[in-house]
């Protein structure tokens, strides 16, 4: 791994002081990414998941370290004042993958990093715990668009921890955990056997690797990277039961985001932020919460894992 020192990178990327020294003594770091903040939530709501899931990380006793372009900078650690932006000014802030960074960079321009975004970007800085909602994925009706999100190829080459709450059903699940599967990455339940869906607990898709401690994920971990194997490990983790929507209800909003997104003709990088929106907007309150919960959930059991490894 490159270390952020390396005077190559520091032309482009910025790590918080508090943030390099953990990474350096401890190693118990958190990544959190800003697509999230500047597109995954409404305002003031993505304000309050943000700070949420850094307490949380910070609640474990390891350092939160959000990702983001601001103004043509690699920020892993962005500022209150730069999450603050990213939270109100989301329509003037890019959507930030991989095939992006050199676009933002180089127009020194701001851009709210995806999984992929700040999986890459956090490597750089060398850390190795994440935690999101919902990771992306391959899209239903893949078979006509290609459309398969940049994190399902970044995940097999980021030597990184994921937590997340699994996938949105706006995406073929079934289709997502076999592309994981050829890639080689772990996807491994976090206290459960299946793979959750986001908004449910369940998706009656069986993983068949399953862990219930920080401990045993931060072993796993271990013997992957000693084993020389490199990428990611998902730990999917179910939403917490009170916060988890009615599956049947939940189809149709579904469906009726997917019919909007196709009449509108939406294609590439917006399909996501699209349905994610109307998503929004159709189930309105209780989605929030459940969006919340399950970030902050996420973050915690990440710092949690963060720390169990450095013990190991
Ligand atoms: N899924 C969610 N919430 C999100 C995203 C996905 O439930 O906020 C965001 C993440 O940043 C993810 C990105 O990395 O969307 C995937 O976009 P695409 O499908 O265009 O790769
Ligand atoms: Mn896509």
């Amino acid at each position: 791994m490159r270390a952020p020192q390396d005077s190559t990178l520091a032309e482009f990327l910025e790590v918080e002081p508090r943030v390099a020294a953990a990474v350096r003594k401890s190693g118990a770091v958190v990544a959190l990414e800003s697509s999230v903040i500047a597109a995954g939530l409404p305002h003031p709501h993505n304000l309050e998941a943000a700070l949420r899931c850094e307490e949380a990380v910070r609640a474990e006793g390891a350092i939160p370290a959000t990702v983001g372009i601001v103004h043509g900078r690699i920020k892993v650690g962005m500022s209150q004042a730069e999450i603050q932006a990213f939270a109100t000014r989301g329509d003037e802030i890019e959507k930030a993958s991989r095939r992006d960074l050199p676009h933002l960079i180089a127009g020194r321009k701001s851009g709210a990093t995806t999984v992929a975004g700040t999986l890459l970007c956090a490597g750089l800085a060398g850390l190795r715990f994440f935690a999101t909602g919902g990771i992306g994925g391959v899209h239903r009706g893949w078979q006509e668009t290609l459309d398969i999100s940049a994190d399902l190829e970044e995940l097999p080459q980021s030597p990184m921890a994921v937590v997340c709450a699994g996938a949105k059903a706006i995406l073929d699940l079934p289709a997502t955990l076999e592309y994981l599967e050829t890639r080689g990455v772990p996807v491994v339940g976090f206290g459960t056997d299946e793979f959750p869906a986001f908004y449910t607990r369940e998706s009656g898709l069986s993983l068949g690797q399953r862990v219930d401690t920080a401990e045993e994920a931060a072993r796993l971990l271990r013997v992957k990277w000693r084993l020389g194997l490199p990428g990611a490990v998902v730990f999917a983790q179910p939403i917490p039961t009170p916060f988890a929507l009615p599956q049947a209800e939940l189809e149709g909003h579904i469906a009726r985001a997917l019919e909007d997104a196709e009449a509108a003709k939406i294609a590439g990088k917006d399909v996501t932020p699209f349905l994610l929106a109307r998503i929004a907007e159709s189930t309105s309150g209780a989605s929030l919460k459940a969006n919340l919960a399950l970030l902050e959930n996420n973050a915690r059991l990440a710092g949690r894992i963060a720390r169990a490894y450095t013990r190991l």
